[in-house]
């Protein structure tokens, strides 16, 4: 068996999603990727048992990779013996406003570069898409698997292309890719930077640190959401699933809970009654209202047996339980 390659290893997903392919498969058996060489800190919080791999084996299992840089990938995958590569290198939604080309360049090329690696070693590939993909005449609620898709975003529209890519790569060229359409992630391992869903991230930090946060989306916006152990247990099902059963070759539609700022605040004001939030809609909200609020994930349910376990109340709790440890623990250092 070859190993797995992680390309945006150290971003929300790959921080975590590192720790359980480690788990899963043997801590030597993942290589992550990243446009840097991570600071020491960054590279402690990606390994699951830091203490037990020696720097010389540390430093082995990380590489520097723009995924634009096609040699230098090919490179990678000869040198290591790659036969899966996690995708996850991607500019999100708001940063991809701002940098329209340069989130075209990456999310595309950077693809495109995996996929036609992926055709000529035989490798089997994971390639997060997001609701994203849909747009202002997509359905708001149970949005179904097929439908209209006319997104607004440069992110949604690379997103939208990746998967097309991803359907033609499977079809014309064998290749085994797997997809989701990703919600907004709530975890606590990352600092977070560039995507719409980011505000309900932002709350925890804002609530624990005692301050006042000024939220960017209106509070009674409804945007599909997932809690991280959820996220990275439907990936990890996904790429286990029989390749028979896999009826989706674009994005599967995958849901957990939806709520709004507001319904957010409440929850975490149960915690910590003094938190309060103001409401201060920017140029992200527009992004948000072209996202449906529910998404129908049937498909993947009956597919692959996707059930996601967190619901908010327990995802506010495990939160701030998370992050006051850490905020613990960095007061210590
Ligand atoms: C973003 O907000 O850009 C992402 C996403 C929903 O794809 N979290």
């Amino acid at each position: 068996m070859g190993k797995i390659l992680v390309t945006g290893a150290r971003g929300q997903l790959g921080s975590d999603l590192v720790v359980a392919l480690r788990q899963h498969y043997g801590e030597m058996e993942v290589i992550e990727t990243g446009r840097q060489l991570p600071g020491q800190v960054a590279l402690k919080q990606g390994v699951s048992k830091p203490e037990s791999l020696c720097h010389q084996h540390r430093s082995l299992l990380y590489e520097v990779l723009d995924v634009t840089d096609r040699p230098r990938l090919q490179e990678l995958i000869q040198t290591h013996q790659i036969d899966t590569i996690y995708h996850l290198a991607g500019l999100l939604s708001a940063k991809g406003e701002q940098q329209p080309n340069q989130c075209w360049d990456i999310n595309i090329n950077g693809l495109r570069n995996v996929l036609e690696a992926a055709k000529t070693y035989g490798m089997k590939v994971f390639f997060p898409s997001s609701i994203a993909v849909f747009g202002p005449h997509s359905p708001k609620l149970d949005t179904p698997q097929i439908t209209i898709s006319d997104p607004s975003t440069m992110y949604g529209i690379t997103k939208l292309t990746g998967e097309l890519l991803c359907h033609y790569y499977a079809y014309q060229w064998g290749v085994d890719v797997r997809s989701l359409r990703l919600p907004g992630i709530i975890s606590y391992n990352t600092f977070l930077g560039g995507g719409t869903t980011d505000f309900a991230v932002e709350m925890f930090h804002a609530a624990l640190k005692n301050e006042t946060y000024t939220c960017f989306i209106h509070p009674e916006t409804r945007l599909p959401m997932m809690y991280i152990s959820d996220a990275i247990q439907a990936i990890l099902t996904l790429m286990q699933a029989d390749p028979a059963v896999i009826s989706i070759r674009t994005s599967y539609n995958i849901a957990a809970i939806s709520f709004s700022a507001r319904e957010l605040v409440t929850e975490i004001q149960k915690h910590l009654p003094d938190f309060v939030c103001h409401y201060k809609p920017d140029f992200r909200q527009a992004i948000a209202d072209s996202w449906p609020s529910v998404i129908d994930d049937s498909r993947a349910r009956a597919d692959w047996g996707w059930r996601h376990t967190y619901h908010l109340p327990a995802i506010v709790e495990e939160m701030l339980a998370k992050l006051s440890h850490k905020k613990v623990l960095s007061f210590e250092f």
